[in-house]
């Protein structure tokens, strides 16, 4: 069973998708998501000129061998397009040995773990108020866990907030060039101090809370915030602080017992290898489509599990649902799950060109038993949608010095 032909299509169903369909010499075709927010074409142009014309006639049943061949087998290595380019095929080459087998693809990782996925869905406000005010409705709906993102009195915007105080880019479509925003850290420990007291008294302790710092924090102000949430007791404070420097991680952790979560940036092991083997970190939260795919993430979770460390990948909208159907076999196989974020496809334009089959019921996810990954992607409703160049923000302090976004 050869690789015969890899299509990519870009598709903006309200935001950019790069999509990858591998069709196979029996006539049977997969599906990979190589979306990289805000850098869309790099990995196009990856795709076209530097890694379908060396797959074109190899066995599609050859995944390992292909992942090898285009990690280890390339000078250059890692980085997010590189790796988003590998991810897709790899995806892809998971979804045909599905089909081909007739099973889903959580029966080739070795089967079910559990019955269904726990998700964690998103609450924000213009206010602490509103904020929990949406807590409790997705509570009421039977989530078992919810992230709390509070916009920052005295800022502009605030990451993961609808509304007049959005920077929820990832609702937004199209921004042509980078909006700027304002970040002032004391502001902001004054909200999220003030959010999580609140929360426990009108949620109560049942509920599993977390929140994403988006890497604003300095390692010892992270630590710090850790020690001021223990009290509200989160399931896991997400990106703290950037590690390009994994040691930053031993000063937050010795500071405090505030569960740590990190990973949606990173593309390979490597990029978390310290931070694992130390314990420094609770949750892994790689996504399939920036960490080299399923092939990938299985051997990521493999060597978490070692550590006590759960599997939490990323869900964020700027994953398609193919990248979602992935983390959902992995999720529903791997032994050492934590959480699945979760923010649901409600996009009308969206489910037009994904159909992915899987249901939500209680705050739980269950996979699709459809052969391979479960999803069908309709070309001609994509190209009703062609793509639009958009960025995400960029961030500044008070004083003007560009910050982590
Ligand atoms: O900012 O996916 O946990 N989710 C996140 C996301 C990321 C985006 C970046 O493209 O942090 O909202
Ligand atoms: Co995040």
């Amino acid at each position: 069973m050869k690789i015969e032909k890899i299509d990519v299509f870009v598709s903006c169903p309200g935001r950019n998708f790069v999509t990858v369909k591998v069709t196979t010499s029996d006539g049977v075709y997969g599906l990979g998501d190589a979306t990289v927010n805000g850098r869309e074409q790099a990995v196009v142009a990856m795709l076209q000129e530097h890694v379908i014309p060396c797959l074109i006639g190899r066995d599609a049943h050859n995944i390992e061998d292909i992942w090898q061949y285009l990690y280890r087998g390339v000078y250059w290595r890692r980085g997010p397009i590189n790796m988003a380019a590998i991810a897709a095929i790899d995806m892809a080459l998971w979804d045909i040995k599905g089909k081909v087998a007739g099973l889903p693809v959580y029966q080739l990782l070795g089967g079910k773990s559990r019955q269904g996925v726990t998700l964690y869905a998103h609450a924000n406000g213009e206010s602490i108020e509103q904020t929990l005010a949406n807590a409790e409705q997705h509570v009421s709906n039977g989530f078992k866990a919810v992230r709390l993102q509070s916009a920052v009195p005295g800022l502009e915007v605030t990451y993961g907030v609808l509304g007049d105080k959005k920077d929820y880019f990832e609702l937004q479509g199209s921004r042509p060039l980078p909006p700027e925003e304002t970040w002032s850290t004391p502001k902001y420990f004054d909200l999220v101090v003030e959010l999580f007291e609140q929360a426990r008294s009108r949620l109560g302790n049942q509920v599993q809370l977390l929140h994403d710092v988006h890497s604003r924090l300095t390692p010892i102000e992270s630590a710090r915030l850790g020690k001021l949430l223990e009290p509200y007791n989160l399931l896991f404070l997400e990106d703290a602080s950037i590690a390009e420097n994994q040691t930053a991680y031993k000063t937050i952790r010795q500071h405090t017992t505030t569960p740590l979560a990190i990973g949606e940036t990173y593309n390979t092991l490597w990029d978390c290898k310290d931070l694992i083997q130390n314990q420094w970190i609770d949750y892994i939260r790689v996504a399939a489509t920036h960490a080299g795919g399923i092939t990938a993430l299985k051997r990521i979770a493999d060597f978490a599990s070692v550590f006590n460390v759960q599997l939490a990948p990323h869900g964020a909208p700027d994953l398609s649902p193919v990248c979602f159907a992935a983390h959902m076999h992995l999720n529903t196989w791997v032994p050492n799950f934590g959480i699945q974020e979760f923010v649901g496809f409600g996009n009308e334009s969206l489910r037009e060109i994904f159909q992915h089959e899987f249901t939500v019921q209680n705050g739980m996810a269950y996979v699709s038993e459809a052969p391979g990954l479960g999803v069908e992607f309709d070309e001609q409703a994509a190209l009703k949608y062609p793509y639009k160049r958009s960025y995400l923000p960029v961030s500044r302090l008070e004083d003007g010095s560009m910050w982590h976004w």
